[in-house]
């Protein structure tokens, strides 16, 4: 574990990127607003129903300004040293290229580029680590996915067991098969997994395809555990099982400019350095917008902390 732990311990900042279908919302679909302040949760908080969510969200997904090199050059030129990027949300639409279901962006948008790929191929240019957050317990769209509260849409009805067999399962092992070294996985949301013991037997069969990896434990709660996440609460001091704090920089993980809560640069810029005495990593997120291009506010912030550690770089 020591060895592979090695290069995240050494990385102590890192970009999550949060970014799907659901990006081209903001907070309101068809006159209704969401209650909850999650982007990315905008298909379960309005009930918004799969053929509908499939027709009007993942349809107009067509982000013709996204450059991949852009988005990991922001990451590379802020010091950062790895890249977490949503792959499935809980809305279980895939932004990659799969056999194992067609709800993905290649598939179902008028963009059909595997973003996935070009990420993961410029990481490698720029030398940033490459990790995937996997949403394996919730997913509102294939049959048998996990929901919260009562499913409102009966498409979804079927066995989970059999979605982790197949969607889960089959979605993992090209995202680990497909794309060269994938240093991290983010599973989510272990308490939600129904059933733990075919989770953390799927999960051990899929860590061999990439034997380095890292995990967090929100595959089950008795999954493999490489490190542990902090989210959206900043920690005094760390014990060794946490080792990261998450933060998005307004409320929301995914684009919703209605959300106006931006934290300022100075602020994250203190945080980076309180988790780096502390012994932990930072992974700070980014909600790119529609188009594929990152907010302004993301933008300023990166310049900002990039700015000071090109001060603060004496090696
Ligand atoms: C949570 C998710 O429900 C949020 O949408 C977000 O992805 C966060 C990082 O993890 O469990």
């Amino acid at each position: 574990k020591a060895a592979r732990m090695q290069w995240y311990t050494d990385a102590r900042f890192g970009m999550f990127i949060h970014w799907g279908a659901y990006s081209v919302l903001d907070g309101e679909y068809k006159g209704k607003k969401q209650k909850g302040a999650l982007g990315e949760w905008i298909m379960f908080n309005l009930k918004i129903p799969v053929k509908d969510y499939k027709k009007d969200v993942v349809g107009n997904f067509n982000p013709t300004e996204f450059d991949a090199d852009t988005w990991v050059k922001y990451a590379h030129d802020t010091g950062m040293k790895y890249i977490v990027m949503t792959t499935k949300h809980h809305d279980g639409f895939a932004l990659f290229q799969s056999e194992t279901s067609d709800y993905n962006i290649v598939a179902q948008t008028p963009f059909k580029r595997d973003v996935i790929k070009e990420l993961s191929d410029a990481c490698k240019k720029y030398g940033l680590k490459f990790g995937v957050y996997y949403s394996q317990a919730q997913d509102w769209y294939h049959p048998g996915g996990f929901t919260p509260k009562k499913r409102w849409d009966n498409q979804q009805e079927g066995d989970y067991d059999t979605y982790f067999k197949t969607i889960v399962k089959g979605h993992v092992t090209e995202l680990f098969s497909n794309y060269g070294e994938i240093s991290l996985i983010w599973w989510d949301s272990a308490r939600k997994v129904q059933n733990k013991e075919l989770a953390n037997e799927i999960g051990r069969e899929l860590v061999k395809l990439q034997p380095n990896i890292i995990v967090n434990p929100r595959l089950s709660p008795t999954s493999q555990k490489d490190f542990q996440t902090f989210e959206q609460v900043i920690p005094g001091i760390l014990t060794e099982d946490y080792n990261e704090l998450c933060l998005t920089q307004n409320r929301s993980w995914s684009y919703k400019p209605s959300d106006t809560n931006w934290k300022e640069p100075a602020f994250l810029l203190k945080t980076l350095t309180h988790m780096v005495s502390i012994g932990g990593n930072f992974l700070f997120n980014v909600g790119p917008k529609p188009d594929g291009t990152f907010p302004q506010q993301a933008i300023e912030a990166l310049q900002y902390i990039g700015d000071w550690m090109e001060v603060h770089n004496e090696a």
